[in-house]
């Protein structure tokens, strides 16, 4: 018998933590959350970055070992953690490319090249600190849409996930993206929005969604005078 796995993982309150959440969800796994935020100053302490050179989140440790980057965290449990009842990556090897294929899409074309794009160059997001550019934000969104296409064909005949009948983590990185575009008011697909109702009743979505959320902020207590 296997040991029952020693997970931890840190991070939450974006569309990249959100990911290893809705995975761990998904396949069952127990874990302890470091609820640590972004832009809080977390990501720097010396603490932190001896675990995460990166300075990033999220970042997953599991008994001793550490990975980060939300997709390849995904991926790695998926591999890892799968089983006959829940299972979150293909076998064959074709459809194994074929899940590649579309986690290589989701993360360089709809987040990196078009929603991080926006969320860098957004008056209300880090435009203050990379450049405030309403033209560049407007052509990220529309190359967002563009792209969009391939989803649109993929979800066409009423197949209910991106690899078909089945749900794979191909999804949950596609449903962050779709999420995160929905909040920047950029429209998205036809086929894209029943798919969304679908997903959004999944109970390992909601779940994730509750553990993605920051802790709230403790008041601090008035000194005594
Ligand atoms: N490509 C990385 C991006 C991770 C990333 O940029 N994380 C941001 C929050 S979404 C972060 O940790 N920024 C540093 C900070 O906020 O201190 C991934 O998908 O994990």
């Amino acid at each position: 018998m296997t040991a029952t796995p020693n997970l931890t993982l840190w991070g939450v309150g974006t569309s990249r933590t959100i990911r290893p959440h809705w995975a761990m969800h998904e396949l069952g796994l127990a874990y302890t959350t470091k609820p640590i935020g972004p832009r809080t100053g977390e990501t720097k302490t010396a603490e932190y970055t001896k675990l995460n050179p990166r300075q990033k989140i999220p970042l997953l440790q599991d008994g001793d070992f550490s990975i980060g980057e939300s997709a390849a965290i995904v991926a790695y449990l998926s591999r890892m953690y799968s089983t006959t009842e829940r299972s979150l990556i293909p076998e064959t090897t074709r459809e194994y490319a074929a899940w590649l294929e579309w986690c290589f899409f989701i993360v360089a074309e709809l987040d990196s090249t078009s929603l991080y794009v926006m969320r860098r160059h957004r008056a209300d997001a880090l435009g203050p600190i990379y450049g405030i550019a309403p033209e560049v934000v407007a052509q990220a969104g529309e190359y967002f849409r563009q792209q969009l296409r391939h989803v649109e064909v993929a979800l066409a005949d009423d197949r209910q996930f991106l690899m078909g009948d089945r749900f794979t983590s191909a999804d949950i990185l596609l449903t962050t993206c779709l999420e995160w575009a929905i909040a920047y008011g950029v429209g998205i697909c036809d086929n894209a929005q029943p798919y969304l109702e679908r997903i959004r009743k999944r109970d390992a979505f909601q779940r994730a969604v509750a553990a993605n959320v920051p802790m709230a902020p403790i008041t601090p207590v008035p000194a005594k005078v």
